[in-house]
């Protein structure tokens, strides 16, 4: 069964009861001030540490250090239909660092997707919420991944592709600080400038990998001296400011020349204090303590 197919039978799965209102369109999910953004990002955190909490493993550091990214993508950005999650004209996004999966499936089951699943299933046997994401048990995360590296270049075609069927949607792409430490990602750089492919790209910045900091691990240098040295339209942002964040990818949208990075400057662990920019917490969950001292450091 290919994947179109299998969405749209998990479609009708997952339509609706009568009566109930989709959380549908662009349109209707657009328009958030800075606040709601917010109020939806916190949200969407304490469902990280519920996730991962339950599950006894996983990666809540770089899920909360993207939380905002991802809020103002989904909210404010993309142009998706959760309910059609295969409507041809939709923009993709794919992630290449693929455990931070309890942000994805977290924002994207606040945006309205998986409506009659259960992310509390998380990293469990059988469960469609892998550790990392797979299009196999879930088409509607647009790729699979947990070999780092992969999905820029994955990104960069698929880019293309669009472009050359004449589609609207725009291709958006995730990648970590970590994964520049993989050469797959520069032959994708490089490929991307040489076929202008019009990807919009973006860097979860934090300086942190599984082994502790970037600089000490293996010093990536300027990344984005790096980037615009192989000819990608870049810019750096905080990438816990929503105006930065809404404007650097609204801009974004209005150029398909070529390739495009925005570096995302944030902190691993954003929101909860003792995880901030301590790679300690890159992969393992808090115990019930801590858990709960998120909790309320994540309540209102
Ligand atoms: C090809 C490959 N090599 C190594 C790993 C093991 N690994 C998992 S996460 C990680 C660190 C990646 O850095 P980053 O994504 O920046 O980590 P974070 O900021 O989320 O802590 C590594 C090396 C992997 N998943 N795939
Ligand atoms: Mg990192």
């Amino acid at each position: 069964m290919n994947t179109a197919s299998k969405t749209s039978k998990r479609k009708q799965q997952t339509e609706a009861p009568s009566g109930v209102r989709e959380n549908t369109s662009r349109k209707k999910m657009g328009g958030l001030s800075n606040a709601e953004l917010m109020e939806r990002a916190r949200q969407i955190r304490r469902t990280i540490i519920e996730m991962v909490h339950a599950a006894g493993c996983g990666h809540p550091g770089g899920s909360l250090g993207l939380t905002d990214i991802l809020t103002v993508l989904y909210f404010d950005i993309l142009n998706h239909r959760p309910e059609q999650p295969d409507w041809p004209e939709r923009d993709r996004l794919l992630i290449s660092n693929g455990h931070v999966s309890p942000v994805r499936y977290a924002a994207m089951k606040a945006a309205g997707y998986f409506r009659k699943l259960d992310i509390m299933s998380f990293r469990r046997l059988g469960s469609p919420f892998q550790g990392h994401p797979s299009t196999r048990y879930l088409p509607e995360v647009e790729n699979s991944s947990g070999s780092l590296g992969q999905g820029l270049s994955q990104a960069v075609a698929l880019a293309l592709g669009l472009k050359m069927q004449g589609r609207t949607g725009r291709v958006f792409c995730g990648i970590s600080d970590g994964e520049c430490g993989e050469g797959m990602t520069w032959e994708a750089a490089t490929a991307a400038v040489h076929y202008r492919s019009p990807v919009i790209a973006f860097m979860d910045y934090n300086g942190i990998q599984i082994d502790g900091r970037t600089r000490d691990v293996c010093d990536l240098g300027d990344l984005e001296k790096k980037f615009s040295a192989f000819g990608w339209k870049t810019i750096t942002i905080d990438g816990h400011d929503f105006d930065a964040l809404r404007t650097a990818f609204r801009d974004a949208r209005q150029y398909d020349a070529g390739p495009q990075m925005i570096l995302c400057k944030t902190v691993i662990g954003k929101g909860v204090s003792y995880m901030e920019d301590d790679p300690g917490w890159h992969g393992k969950a808090p115990n019930d303590e801590l858990a709960a001292q998120a909790l309320r450091e994540l309540s209102s």
